[in-house]
C-alpha cells in the first residue's frame, strides 16, 4: 500500500482518473500534492483496475488543474448572451437570483418549465439532480447524451432482460465481436488487454465496422458494413444462428420467452438479403455469424456508434441481447453474464444513487408532462414505471431502477423554448455539457438559447465554454481533482466506489453537490438536502454496510456485492430461482414490455432516415455516407482543446478520413482542408487518405471549438467551423429511434469538396 505522507508539505491522495479530466477506465492513482498543489500522479498499483502506463491525459491533470483559463468566481451576464461581457458575483448572490427567477417561471409556468442539460457521465451528482427536480414537481425534463449514448442499451436491457449486462470478461471467451466501437482509441486498457489475449492464439475476434480500426487490423473477420445498418446484419446473424440449429437449445427453452416468434421474424432475413441492406457479402454473413455462436462463451463489445443512429438505433441492442440470448451466453458462466442489482454485503445493501431520487414525489399529472414521453416510450416515465414495477416484484426490493436515465428527449425541449410547444420552457441549468458541440443540430439549440424565451440559462463549468458563453450565470464547479466521489455510475453496475479529493476546490470553486443543495434550501425543500459536504452524503451511503467514505476510498475502493445476483440466484423471499426482472421472469427475445409501451415486441430493420435508400433525391446531391465521431486519442470529447495542456499541442486540428480512391476522384491532398457539406450546414476538417473506409463513406471527428478563436459573437470560439453538429439532424421527430427518442448523428448523407483558400 502507498504511503501516506505529510513531511515538507508533501501529502499523497488517492484518486480516480474519472472521465473529465480523466477516460472512461476509471483508473485508481496517487496524487502528489505539495503545499497544496498538485504536483504529480502515478498509477495505483493497489487499486483494482491499475493504471497500465496510460499516457492520454493523466500525465496533463496538473495543466489542465492550473490552467488560466479555469473559471474560479461566479460570472453574471452583462449585455446579451454572447457578448462576454461578464461581472463576479458572490456565490450567495448567485444562487438568490437564481433561485428566485426560478421560483418565478415555476409559478408563472409550472414546474415543468424548467430543463436540465447535461452530458455523458461527469459527476456521481446525478441522483442529487433528480432528486431536485423531483423535489421541485419537474417531470424529468432532462435533455441529456445518455439517450444517444449507452443510456437507451441499458434501458432496452431492462425492458428485455430486467437488468443490464456487464462487457465481456476477456480472459473466459473465446470469441470477442467489437460492433461499433474503436477500442484502440476510446477504450486504450481494453485494446491492450485485447491485443495480450489475441496473442494468445485462441480468442476468434470479429469487428465490425465501416472502417478498420486498430482491432480490425488483426481480427479474423472485419465485417465492413453500411453505416446504419447492423440490425439488418444481426437478423440475418440469427436467421443463419436458427436455422443452422447453432442455438442453445436448452438455454432457449428454459429461460427465455418468444423464441418461435424471433424464429418467423428472423426467416425474412436471408443472407442474401441482407447483404442487399449491408454491402456485406452473403459468405461473410453466414461465417461470422458462425463464428460467433460455436465460439462458446462470446460476447460483444459494444460502442456507442450504433446508439447514434437516429429511427431504428436502440433495435440493434434489441438483436443484440437476441443473439446473447439464443446462443447461451447470458446463462452463468457464459460471455455476457446478466448481474442483479448490489452491492449487497451481509444481506445489507448500500444506498445506490437510484435510491437517493424520491420518484414518488412526482404526480402521475406531472409524468404526463415530460417531453417527448408520449410518443418515446421507454427512457421516460411510461417505460420506468413498467420497468420498476417487474424490478420491485422480482427482486422484491423496494427501489426501481437507474431513475436517472430516465429522460426526455432532447430536441423536444428546443422545441418547447422556441414554439411554447406544448408548454413554454423557459429556464435551463446547464452541467457537465457543452451541448452546443455534443448535441444534435447546432443551429437549433443555438436558437433556443438565444431566444427571449428561454428566460434563464445557468451553466455549472470548469471552463468558458461555447455553450457557456450563452448563459446568464456561469458557476465555477470544482473538478473531480477538489472534490471526494462516491458513486454507483448510474447504477449500471452493483458496486459504489469511492475516491479521495486530490486538493481543495480551486479560488470559489465548489462541486455541483453545492448547488443542487443551495437551490434546493432556496426553493423551500432543504430538508431533503441534509448533508453539508459531498463526504457526509457518502457516508450516509455506505452506512448500511458498515462503512465509510474514508474506509473506501483509502483502502477499499470499492464495494462489491458477496456474490453477485443472477437469475439462478435463490432469491431469500421466494425461495426459488430468481429469474429476469421482466413480465415473463425469462429473458424476453419476443418483448412484453415493448409490446405494452405499443411497439413491436420483435426485432426488425429499417432504413435509416437520410441514406441512398429512403432519400434518393437527396443522395443525388450528397452522395457519400457520412460518420460523426470516432472519439480519438488524446481527446475527451469537447474537453482539452485549450493549448498549454499538452493535449492540443499533440492534436493541433481536426482531421475527418476519406478514402483514398475518393480524395483522389475530387482532387485531394492528404492535410487539405476539406468541407463536408448536408442539408443542415457546412463545415471544415483536414483530410486524411486512407484504404481502411469504404470509397463511398466518410468520417469527422465530433466535438471540436477553438478556445483561441475570439470568445464574442459571432466566434463563440469558433463554434461553427469544424463542429461536426452543424451537419446532423434533431428538429424532426420521424428521423429518431421512435423507442427512445434517439436523434440521428450517424449515417447521414455528404457531400465534400476541397476547400479552395490555402490552408490556415
Ligand atoms: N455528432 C456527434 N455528436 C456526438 C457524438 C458523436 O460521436 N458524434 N458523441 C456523443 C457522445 S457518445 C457523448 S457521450 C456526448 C459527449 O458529450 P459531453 O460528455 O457532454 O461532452 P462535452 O461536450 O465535452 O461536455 C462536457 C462538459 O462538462 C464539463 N464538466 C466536466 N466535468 C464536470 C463536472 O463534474 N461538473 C460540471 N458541472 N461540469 C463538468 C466539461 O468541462 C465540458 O465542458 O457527445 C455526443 N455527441
Ligand atoms: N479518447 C477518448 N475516449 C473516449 C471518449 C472520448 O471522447 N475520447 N468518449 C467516451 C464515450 S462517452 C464514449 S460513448 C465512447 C465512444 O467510443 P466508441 O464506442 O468507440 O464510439 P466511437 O468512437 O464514436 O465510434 C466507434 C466506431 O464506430 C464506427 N461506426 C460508425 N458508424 C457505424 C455503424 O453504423 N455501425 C457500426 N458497426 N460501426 C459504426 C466508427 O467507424 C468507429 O470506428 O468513448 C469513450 N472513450
Ligand atoms: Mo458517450
Amino acid at each position: 500500500m502507498a504511503e501516506r505522507t505529510k513531511q515538507d508539505g508533501v501529502e499523497e491522495k488517492k484518486i480516480v482518473c474519472w472521465a473529465s479530466p480523466g477516460c472512461i477506465h476509471q483508473c485508481g492513482l496517487i496524487a502528489t500534492v505539495k503545499d497544496g498543489k498538485l504536483i504529480g500522479l502515478r498509477g495505483n498499483k493497489d487499486y483494482p483496475t491499475p493504471n497500465h502506463g496510460c499516457s492520454d491525459r493523466m500525465p496533463y491533470h496538473p495543466n489542465w488543474l492550473y490552467s488560466p483559463d479555469q473559471l474560479l468566481h461566479p460570472l453574471k451576464r452583462k449585455g446579451e448572451r454572447g457578448e462576454n461581457r461578464w461581472e463576479q458575483i458572490p456565490w450567495e448572490q448567485a444562487l438568490d437570483e437564481i433561485a428566485a427567477k426560478l421560483e418565478d417561471l415555476k409559478e408563472r409556468y409550472g414546474p415543468e418549465t424548467l430543463t436540465v442539460q447535461e452530458g455523458t457521465y461527469r459527476s456521481d451528482m446525478y441522483p442529487m439532480r433528480t432528486r431536485f427536480l423531483n423535489l421541485f414537481g419537474n417531470p424529468s425534463n432532462i435533455g441529456c447524451a445518455g439517450t444517444i449514448c449507452r443510456c437507451n442499451t441499458v434501458a432496452m436491457n431492462y425492458a428485455l432482460l430486467g437488468m443490464t449486462n456487464a462487457r465481456p470478461k476477456l480472459p473466459n471467451i473465446n470469441c470477442l465481436v467489437i460492433d461499433g466501437c474503436a477500442l484502440g482509441q476510446t477504450a486504450p486498457l481494453d485494446f491492450q488487454r485485447l491485443q495480450k489475449r489475441k496473442a494468445q492464439g485462441d480468442l476468434k475476434l470479429i469487428v465490425i465496422d465501416p472502417r478498420k480500426t486498430e482491432a480490425g487490423r488483426f481480427a479474423d473477420i472485419w465485417v465492413q458494413l453500411r453505416p446504419g445498418t447492423d440490425t439488418a446484419l444481426f437478423m440475418g446473424w440469427i436467421n443463419v444462428i436458427i436455422e443452422e440449429g447453432l442455438y442453445d437449445k436448452e438455454f432457449v427453452e428454459e429461460w427465455t420467452f418468444g423464441f418461435d416468434e424471433l424464429r418467423r421474424r428472423a426467416a425474412e432475413y436471408t443472407p442474401e438479403k441482407v447483404a442487399e441492406i449491408t454491402w456485406v457479402p452473403p459468405e461473410v454473413i453466414r461465417a461470422s455469424a458462425r463464428m460467433y455462436a460455436t465460439n462458446w462463451p462470446a460476447g460483444f463489445h459494444w460502442g456507442s456508434a450504433t446508439d447514434m443512429l437516429g429511427r431504428n438505433s436502440v433495435r440493434v441492442e434489441q438483436t443484440r441481447v437476441c443473439l446473447r440470448a439464443i446462443t447461451g451466453n447470458l446463462k452463468v458462466g457464459g460471455g455476457e453474464t446478466i448481474v442483479g442489482p448490489g452491492p449487497i454485503v451481509d444481506g445489507k445493501i448500500g444506498i445506490r444513487d437510484s435510491m437517493l431520487t424520491l420518484p414518488e414525489k412526482v404526480s402521475p399529472e406531472q409524468r404526463k408532462k415530460q417531453l417527448g414521453c408520449d410518443r418515446f416510450r421507454l427512457m421516460g416515465w411510461p417505460g420506468y414505471e413498467l420497468m420498476a414495477k417487474y424490478h420491485e416484484e422480482t427482486y422484491g426490493i423496494p427501489f426501481p431502477v437507474a431513475a436517472h436515465n430516465f429522460v426526455a428527449v432532447q430536441p423536444l425541449i428546443w422545441k418547447a423554448i422556441l414554439e411554447k410547444d406544448p408548454y413554454p420552457v423557459t429556464a435551463m441549468i446547464t452541467w457537465g455539457s457543452n451541448f452546443l458541440l455534443n448535441g444534435g443540430d447546432v443551429k437549433t439549440m443555438y436558437k433556443a438559447i438565444k431566444s427571449p424565451n428561454l428566460e434563464l440559462h445557468v451553466v455549472l463549468e470548469h471552463f468558458m465554454t461555447p455553450t457557456a458563453l450563452l448563459a446568464d450565470y456561469v458557476l465555477p464547479i470544482a473538478s473531480k481533482l477538489e472534490k471526494p466521489m462516491c458513486a454507483t455510475h448510474e447504477d449500471f453496475a452493483p458496486n459504489i466506489a469511492c475516491s479521495e479529493a486530490a486538493v481543495e476546490p480551486l479560488g470559489e470553486r465548489h462541486g455541483d453537490f453545492h448547488v443542487w443543495k443551495g437551490l434546493a434550501e432556496r426553493l423551500g425543500f432543504g430538508e431533503y438536502f441534509p448533508w453539508t459536504t459531498e463526504e457526509e452524503l457518502a457516508d450516509f451511503r455506505l452506512a448500511p454496510l458498515g462503512l465509510t467514505f474514508k474506509e473506501v476510498a483509502t483502502e477499499k475502493y470499492f464495494v462489491r456485492s458477496d456474490e453477485p445476483w443472477t437469475y439462478e440466484t435463490i432469491n431469500p423471499r421466494t425461495g426459488k430461482k430468481t429469474g429476469f426482472a421482466t413480465p415473463s421472469g425469462k429473458a424476453e427475445l419476443y418483448s412484453n414490455i415493448l409490446e405494452q409501451l405499443g411497439y413491436d415486441p420483435l426485432p426488425f430493420y429499417e432504413e435509416p432516415p437520410e441514406s441512398p435508400i429512403s432519400t434518393p433525391e437527396v443522395a443525388k446531391e450528397y452522395p457519400y455516407i457520412l460518420i460523426t465521431g470516432g472519439n480519438f486519442r488524446p481527446m475527451f470529447h469537447s474537453e482539452n482543446r485549450h493549448w498549454g495542456i499538452g493535449t492540443r499541442e499533440q492534436y493541433p486540428d481536426p482531421v475527418m478520413d476519406i478514402n483514398i480512391e475518393t480524395a483522389r476522384e475530387l482532387g485531394i491532398g492528404e492535410g487539405d482542408w476539406v468541407y463536408v457539406e448536408t442539408l443542415r450546414g457546412v463545415i471544415r476538417q483536414r483530410a486524411t487518405l486512407t484504404d481502411e473506409i469504404d470509397p463511398r463513406v466518410v468520417n469527422v471527428q465530433s466535438h471540436w471549438w477553438f478556445p483561441e478563436r475570439p470568445a464574442r459573437e459571432p466566434w463563440l470560439h469558433g463554434l461553427w467551423e469544424s463542429n461536426c453538429n452543424v451537419l446532423t439532424i434533431a428538429d424532426d421527430p420521424d428521423t429518431f429511434d421512435q423507442i427512445t427518442g434517439g436523434w440521428p448523428l450517424r449515417a447521414l448523407l455528404c457531400k465534400i469538396y476541397k476547400d479552395p483558400a490555402p490552408a490556415g
